[in-house]
């Protein structure tokens, strides 16, 4: 009897597979938010295949840890990585907006299997992960509550309510990530509204806050790896500062890259350039 072969995947190359699918689904509609998927593909690899607890044939597993996707616009980087998890069948890849299809360009909680709640309005995230957070510890639940937001998001009042009243509960099952990719609908974040010191000001609310390169694959599962296992009855959140576009070079440099048209002939481009800096 043959021993089954068990595909030895790194984290590197999830990160490379769910960048690769992003720019699969970017291509099917010629636009989107890809700056952002490239550059959150590494944390949510890590999230995905280094952190959580799921199952990929039962999405609604009550023991598994939750997603909360709260920057809806970031739903290509989600689904990317959805695919790579085999929450999502790959062959819905193509059907990426399209009418009909479970892949909405903003996350839906209704239509997608492993979308936990619906985006579009910003800022309400962290505060749905604070009440999710709550109740799975009323019900003596070992789960996790992870949720990703991003540095425009910090405009948003909500928020910093979300912040407060995640410390007030200890909530020690909540980790937070933000994606500070210095970038918003209307220019660079830092120049739209100041939101530094941001360690200082999340450690003054109360968390246990690491900032770590959102890029640096080692870096970010150490940090989740940190957050897990603190043994302090505290919310965690991880800074995530990245680069928008990472892996693509000439997508790097885009300017105005929030929300980006790609020329058909350039998708086969961008998944050359990506291919060309994959990581074993
Ligand atoms: C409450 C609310 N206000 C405004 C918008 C419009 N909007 C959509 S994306 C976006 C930028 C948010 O910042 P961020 O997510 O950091 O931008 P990115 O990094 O994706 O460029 C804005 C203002 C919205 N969706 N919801
Ligand atoms: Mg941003």
């Amino acid at each position: 009897m043959s021993t089954p072969v068990i595909e030895e995947v790194t984290l590197a190359e999830r990160a490379y597979r769910i960048r690769r699918n992003a720019l699969l689904m970017g291509e099917v509609q010629g636009q989107g938010y890809i700056g952002q998927a490239l550059d959150i593909a590494d944390v949510l690899a890590v999230a995905y295949f280094g952190a959580m607890n799921y199952r990929p044939e039962d999405p609604e597993w009550e023991g598994r840890d939750r997603f909360l996707l709260s920057n809806g616009h970031y739903a290509i980087a989600l689904y990317a990585a959805l695919f790579e998890a085999g929450i999502l069948p790959q062959e819905e890849l193509e059907t990426y907006g399209s009418d009909d299809s479970r892949l909405p360009m903003s996350g839906m909680a209704s239509y997608t299997p492993g979308m936990e709640m619906s985006g579009g309005s910003l800022g309400q995230g962290l505060t749905i992960a604070v009440g999710r957070g709550l109740g799975l510890k009323r019900k003596g639940s070992k789960s996790f509550v992870y949720t990703l937001f991003s540095d425009g998001e910090l405009d948003e009042g909500s928020i910093w309510e979300g912040l407060m009243s995640a410390a007030h509960w200890k909530l020690d099952n909540l980790i937070a990530m933000v994606d500070v990719n210095n970038q918003q609908a209307d220019g660079p974040s830092t120049q739209i509204m100041s939101f530094e010191p941001l360690v200082d000001k999340l450690e003054a609310f109360g968390w246990y806050v690491q900032r770590v390169d959102g890029n640096d694959i080692d870096a970010v599962k150490t940090a989740f790896d940190n957050a897990r296992t603190l043994k302090e009855a505290k919310p965690r959140i991880i800074v995530c500062d990245t680069k928008m576009g990472c892996g693509v070079p000439f997508l790097e440099q885009r300017e105005k890259n929030h929300f980006i048209r790609v020329d058909a002939h350039e998708w086969q481009l961008a998944l050359e350039a990506l291919k060309a800096g994959r990581q074993a």
